[in-house]
């Protein structure tokens, strides 16, 4: 068999997530092999990496440290229980995770993905409160466009209706919402963080009016809101959320998912904004996405009122996974941060963000396009929606930037760009010309 003649494998299986599958199978796209800034197609053909696969592979793909010490670590161990026993790298990555954490948040618990970080989250909160003989702080306050994955709990705090209404009779009681932060009238085009909208985090003293603030163990939202479209916090926004929780014994989580591992040209959203939330999650990029793995860091504080509730010799907190802190995970965790750092990547994506700001906004007058916005190698492109067919336009503009060679995400009617942060100023600029020139071909 060459590169050009493809082995499509039989396709029925494969119960395909977040995916139309059968319009998938009738066209399938199969990607076999990746490298750096591209993948490659099963037909051989290249394709430029606008998304770091699902916003997840910062540091490019096929990093030869991450990829040995993976290799070895599977060599050497390849699974240790990690209740009521330990292996060294668990530990070590926790450390190095604990040092890029805002300070106080060093206190880290392993998951396996981002949807298990957010189950966790939630339950060291109830956890918090229960130790501290507050129990009747149980309810939680999501925000609307809020995604964060795909548990019971992450799709109850979650805002996105079509996660949660087929699911509605089994989402967790106890849950409000704040209002989304988007308003087009006031933000389309901005560059950077919006000046309008710090007023929508007064809408949680609205909450805690209705339901008394001791019932309330928690606020959950992304710092900047990545799968439902690129919402970017106006400025004071986080600021004002963390004054409220504060005043009122409300921890503050923040679902870093996306935006952990420099995707904001600093190691977390919580640095690059200077709001310290109570509990953080995040996955993908902690360790290039090359073995899944997700991770909640606790405060101090947190971790100790909980652990020290305990009575001796028993498990404190009962919640954990078979995989938490898996060797292979945490070998590919402690290659990746190593990485990031040597490679100063973080600082990388800082330096290349206000030419990825230009060449985004640079698509600003093309056809269909309603508001571009973007911040540190982020940015959203939403288009008018064909008022027959929302979604089919940015669906017909993803295929044809694949025909094209460059890989982006649509939701919704809106495409969003989060390449790796090892992105060069070429291919930055081919992404963009690209979108362009397919948004003058698209009807
Ligand atoms: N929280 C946030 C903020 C996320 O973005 C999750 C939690 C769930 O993570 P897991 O690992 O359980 O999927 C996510 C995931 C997209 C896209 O294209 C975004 C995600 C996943 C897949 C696609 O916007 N985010």
């Amino acid at each position: 068999m060459t590169a050009n003649t493809p082995h499509i494998p039989d396709l029925s299986a494969f119960w395909m997530p977040f995916t139309a599958n059968r319009q998938f199978k009738s066209a399938p796209r199969l990607l076999v092999s990746a490298n750096g800034m591209y993948y490659k197609t099963d037909d051989g053909r290249e394709v430029l990496d606008g998304t770091s696969g699902l916003w997840c592979v910062n540091a490019g793909h096929g990093r030869e440290p991450i990829v040995r010490a993976i290799q070895q670590q599977a060599a050497q161990m390849d699974y240790a229980p990690t209740f009521q026993m330990g292996h060294p790298l668990a530990f070590e990555a926790a450390r190095k995770v604990a040092d890029l954490m805002p300070e106080g948040l060093d206190r880290i618990f392993f998951a396996n993905s981002g949807s298990e970080a957010m189950d966790t989250a939630l339950k060291i909160a109830l956890a918090y409160h229960r130790a501290r003989g507050d129990a009747q702080r149980t309810r939680f306050i999501g925000r609307e466009r809020g995604y964060h994955g795909v548990g019971f709990g992450g799709i109850s705090v979650g805002g996105i209706a079509g996660n949660r209404k087929t699911f509605s009779s089994a989402l967790l009681s106890g849950v409000d919402h704040l209002p989304h932060t988007y308003n087009a009238e006031e933000m389309a085009f901005t560059r950077g963080q919006p000046l309008w909208g710090a007023h929508l985090a007064d809408e949680l003293e609205r909450l805690v009016v209705l339901h008394d603030a001791s019932t309330i163990a928690a606020v959950v939202v992304e710092p900047l809101a990545g799968s439902t479209g690129v919402l970017v916090p106006p400025q004071g926004y986080l600021e004002r959320l963390r004054a409220i929780c504060s005043k009122h014994g409300i921890l503050l989580i923040f679902d870093e998912v996306i935006t952990a591992f420099g995707r904001l040209g600093a190691a977390t959203a919580a640095e690059r904004f200077g709001v310290t939330p109570d509990l953080l999650t995040m996955a993908k990029a902690i360790n290039n996405a090359a073995v899944p793995m997700g991770a909640v860091a606790a405060s101090r504080t947190i971790h100790d009122t909980v652990v020290d509730s305990g009575a001796a010799g028993a498990i404190e907190l009962f919640h954990g996974y078979t995989y938490s802190a898996h060797p292979l995970a945490a070998a590919a965790a402690i290659a990746t941060l190593d990485l990031y750092r040597e490679e100063k990547l973080f600082e990388r994506a800082n330096e290349m963000a206000p030419l990825f700001e230009e060449a985004a906004h640079g698509v600003r007058n093309a056809p269909h396009v309603k508001d571009v916005r973007n911040l540190g190698l982020v940015a959203g492109i939403e288009l008018v929606p064909r008022p027959d067919a929302p979604g089919a336009r940015a669906y017909e503009v993803f295929l044809k930037c694949l025909e094209k060679g460059v890989m982006v995400r649509y939701t919704g009617d809106i495409l969003a760009f989060s390449p790796p942060l090892i992105i060069s100023a070429d291919e930055i600029a081919r992404i963009f010309d690209t979108v362009r020139s397919v948004l003058a071909e698209v009807q």
